[in-house]
């Protein structure tokens, strides 16, 4: 696994559900600079699972989560072949991501963490959007 980070600020990819060392986590205490490349050999041994990735820098995980630093992994094992489950991966098998999204005026994204910036706040009544904007 080669990750590059070619952002302009430090993010981690942390394989969240994987069971994996924690020189090889990804979490905070391993950040990866802007520029740098981090090569890992991960040794996938453990039962099926659906997993993800997401970066995990210090006070940043939230925001790259938002822009879309996320992913999948599943894990298979066989052991679910024989369960009367959908079998065909892209046909009757799609594994689904949902997040969350506010969108500016201008089509980009609109991130603010704040609980009080979410959509049901501000649908619920229309005086909270004007509190906002204060
Ligand atoms: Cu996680």
């Amino acid at each position: 696994m080669t990750i590059e980070n070619a952002l302009n600020r430090i993010t981690t990819v942390h394989w969240h559900g994987l069971l994996v060392l924690g020189d090889v986590d990804g979490g905070p205490h391993q950040p990866i600079k802007p520029g740098d490349v981090r090569r890992l050999a991960l040794k996938i041994d453990q039962p099926a699972a659906t997993d993800w990735f997401h970066p995990h820098p210090h006070h940043d995980t939230a925001r790259q989560v938002y822009m879309g630093l996320t992913g999948m992994i599943i894990v298979d094992d066989g052991s679910s072949a024989h369960l009367a489950l959908p079998q065909t991966y892209g046909m009757d098998d799609l594994p689904l991501i949902l997040q969350d999204r506010s969108f500016e005026p201008d089509g980009s994204l609109g991130y603010n963490p704040s609980p009080m910036a979410t959509a049901w706040y501000q649908a619920a009544d229309p005086a909270n959007r004007k509190r906002l904007s204060c």
